[in-house]
């Protein structure tokens, strides 16, 4: 008798150990309105997906990407299963496809979870990316133990998709350079938030960044220092294409600039014949700005241009080439006017679209020409008397380089100090009175790298101003409120802790 109940006691124990609590994910509603970008309607359903490696993953035929590779992988990254290619009894499935759907736009998506399956479908790739990345953050805020076998994901059905065409953010390579691999981490980080643009500032007085075949002391002499007189360096045209690939894999488009006719120290540094009085000046390593300028009645400068755009546009598959154009202060009003409308010219033979900084508005560009929206400099630009597409920058809100508040190490504050509220509380489409909202193609957020010398510091002011931005892109105006966007922030430390990312705690934030 004692020998048989000892028996039983030892059989419970062991059936109470080997049995698998299922962890259910989260006391949240659906886990869905914790994530940034704020997806457009979340509506709640009945029970629960199950998440385990029972789960088994289909995939549409007219899907082009690897979408689902992405979301496999970090799965198996995250927890310790992997998804099922075959589907066994019991399976519960997820599904991915492109369906026919023009409601959902190019980016948009639809997640649709009950108890048997989790399906995410979009118009196009982008869509389903983006619906992945919703799926993963919305998993990565819980806190999930990575040993846990079953997530049970409460039913939902999501819809989402974009209010800006245009969400990106700026990296100034040429004042300090940043590696390849520096790249990629800012691509990745743009991904995670749906943002769809990286424009690369290539070229500038302290800097010449990228390899041009035919002008090869750019590279060789106007990329050789940075800005404090260290060690630059520059991409070669093959360095570009592996950015531009892992980009494109992301869904997200880079965009050249090459700032010309000022900015231009480190070119007239390399060849002399860019200059009016056929002089090389020095290499620059200060951090002043609008005392350089190409030639504008030189035969050479166009032919050096022509060969500069005609070898970026061959490499570069962006629909826009940026040619800068701001801080000319050393050029006369005529022949600015007179040289940004022949590098136009000179961009649209090569077919490409120009953009240009604001200033560009004081000259005849053509109405498909792209106007990005910095800073009233100089002459109190009146954005109002140009129909152009623009691209909302203002550095009063947007610039990543902008201090925190007045103990901020890193930065500068010329236009303004920006805290994390400031940085989230404006609306593109009111900003400028006088732009009629169709003009507006979207924002970006440049991170200028005068005071940024290595990928920690570039992560201090990038983070936690990020997710902000990319929230103004992608969230309807009414959808966003900073009491709620805060609290989503502050759950953002999961990732910023998991990818050792060096963010600037906010004092407005409660982490
Ligand atoms: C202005 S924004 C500039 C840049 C500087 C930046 C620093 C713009 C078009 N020109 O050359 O790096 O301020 O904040």
């Amino acid at each position: 008798m004692k020998n048989l109940l000892y028996s039983i006691i030892v059989a419970l124990v062991f059936i109470a150990c080997t049995e698998k609590e299922p962890l259910s994910t989260t006391n949240l509603k659906t886990g869905f309105e914790s994530i940034i970008p704020l997806p457009l309607e979340i509506s709640e359903g009945e029970g629960l997906f199950p998440l385990s490696s029972n789960t088994y993953i289909k995939v549409g035929e007219s899907i082009e990407s690897n979408s689902n590779e992405l979301l496999s992988n970090t799965l198996e990254k995250q927890f310790s299963f992997s998804l099922q290619t075959k589907k066994k009894r019991n399976s519960s499935t997820i599904v991915l496809d492109v369906i026919s759907d023009e409601s959902l736009g190019d980016e948009g998506y639809l997640i649709e979870i009950n108890e048997k399956e989790l399906k995410i479908t979009a118009n196009k790739d982008a869509g389903l990316f983006y619906g992945i990345q919703s799926l993963l953050q919305m998993l990565e805020l819980q806190n999930i133990d990575t040993n846990v076998e079953q997530i049970n994901i409460p039913a939902v059905v999501v819809k989402d998709m974009p209010r800006f065409q245009h969400r990106g953010s700026m990296l100034d390579v040429s004042r300090h350079f940043f590696s390849i691999d520096d790249v990629k981490d800012y691509i990745d980080w743009l991904a995670r938030y749906k943002m769809n643009v990286l424009h690369l500032h290539l070229a500038d007085d302290q800097g010449w960044r990228i390899e041009i075949k035919s002008w090869p002391k750019l590279t060789e002499i106007g990329g050789s220092l940075e800005v404090g007189g260290t060690p630059g360096g520059f991409f070669s045209q093959s360095d570009f294409k592996e950015i531009v690939n892992y980009a494109t894999e992301r869904h997200i488009m880079i965009i050249p600039e090459i700032d010309m006719p000022g900015h231009t120290n480190a070119a007239l540094a390399s060849y002399p014949e860019l200059n009016c009085d056929g002089k090389a000046p020095e290499l620059y390593t200060g951090t002043q700005v609008g005392f350089s300028t190409l030639c504008i009645n030189k035969e050479i400068t166009y032919q050096f241009i022509d060969d500069v755009v005609k070898e970026i546009a061959a490499i570069s598959p962006s629909p826009y080439i940026h040619i800068g154009g701001d801080e000319a202060h050393v050029t006369s009003v005529s022949d600015y006017k007179k040289f940004i409308v022949k590098v136009e010219s000179i961009v649209e033979q090569h077919g490409k679209t120009m953009v240009g900084w604001n200033d560009i508005a004081k000259t005849n560009i053509n109405s498909k020409s792209v106007a990005q929206y910095w800073h009233p400099f100089p002459n109190e630009i009146n954005m109002g008397e140009i129909d152009n597409p623009v691209i909302m920058s203002p550095a009063k809100r947007a610039y990543l380089d902008m201090k925190y508040d007045e103990s901020t190490e890193l930065g500068l504050q010329w236009a303004s100090l920006i805290e994390v509220d400031h940085a989230y509380n404006w609306n593109p489409e009111d900003y400028l009175p006088e732009l009629d909202p169709t003009q507006i193609l979207g924002i970006e957020a440049p991170l200028w790298s005068e005071t940024v010398t290595n990928q920690d510091e570039v992560e201090y002011l990038v983070f936690p101003r990020l997710p902000g931005y990319s929230e103004i892109g992608w969230t309807k105006q009414d959808n966003r409120n900073w009491e709620n966007y805060r609290e989503r922030l502050a759950l953002q430390k999961t990732y910023f802790d998991n990818e050792s990312i060096n963010y600037y705690p906010s004092p407005l934030v409660s982490w």
